[in-house]
């Protein structure tokens, strides 16, 4: 995969080139990463490439002609590549979204600084305006760099272990279960028998109930969108049994 980036900070893009799982993949070949700076493209000596807004305000607009150019330089080192603008305006971006974008070979990403860029860009380019969370931040960069993670999660051999993008969160729709590791003692508190039980069966079963418990309580709009199977319906009539059972108790208290 072929990843380039318009930004006027390539250098945090190390956070990504250097580190951990996606900097282990750029070494091993499994993606490559350039960095294009819309400075390199003004027209005037220092580098300008922002403006005030027309109609007056705070701020400043990033201006349509250098980032064109960037775009078409970038373009021109991959043809049919995907270009993706990060920004809160954007559609939100979904695991679903992540998947399909890691079938891509060539990515485009924009990065926005100031409070945005000449919406004139946007009528003549092909740019899919992606959100990454109902928040904002300074510049775009971020946002694409995590966007950039999850893509490339998704990707061969990118994570060592071929199962682990597939049975992490959101893959099948359900928040993670909780993880223990040594000490078996921490504070006080022990790791639940299960887990030391050595019986595979029994622990993919309390995990997948840890996992409904988790998803129904914390993210009630994953958990309505989701339909159960008739293994998932079981366990989602213990938890609710089990509820029961604790709200019986807690009355018998009073
Ligand atoms: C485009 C337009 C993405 C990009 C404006 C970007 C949050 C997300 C940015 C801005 C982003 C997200 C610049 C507006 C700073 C506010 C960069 N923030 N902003 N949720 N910021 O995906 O001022």
């Amino acid at each position: 995969m072929y990843i380039q980036a318009i930004t006027l900070f390539p250098e945090m893009f190390a956070a990504l080139t250097e580190y951990g799982v996606t900097g282990r993949a750029l070494k091993q070949g499994l993606w490559r990463f350039d960095a294009l700076n819309p400075r390199r493209f003004a027209d005037n000596k220092l580098g300008y490439i922002d403006d005030r807004p027309f109609g007056g305000g705070p701020g400043m607009i990033m201006q349509a002609p250098p980032l064109q150019a960037a775009l078409d330089a970038a373009r021109q080192q991959a043809e049919n590549a995907v270009t993706i603008y990060l920004s809160p305006q954007g559609k939100p971006l979904t695991h679903d979204m992540t998947v399909a974008l890691a079938q891509q070979e060539n990515l485009i990403v924009l990065c926005g600084r100031y409070e945005g860029i000449d919406e004139r860009l946007f009528a003549r380019n092909a740019i899919q305006e992606i959100c990454i969370g109902d928040f904002v931040v300074s510049g775009g960069e971020l946002p694409a760099m995590m966007l950039i993670d999850a893509v490339l999660r998704h990707r061969p051999q990118v994570l060592g272990d071929e199962r682990s993008a597939q049975e992490d969160s959101f893959g099948n729709g359900l928040l993670d279960c909780p993880h223990y590791t040594r000490p078996v003692e921490f504070c006080g508190l022990g790791v639940p028998e299960v887990l030391l039980s050595g019986n595979h069966a029994a622990i993919a079963q309390w995990r997948l109930k840890q996992s409904l418990q988790r998803t129904r309580t914390r993210r009630p709009d994953l958990w309505e969108r989701r339909s159960l199977t008739p293994q998932e319906s079981r366990l989602l009539q213990e938890i609710l049994s089990e509820q029961q059972d604790n709200s019986i108790s807690e009355q018998e208290k009073t």
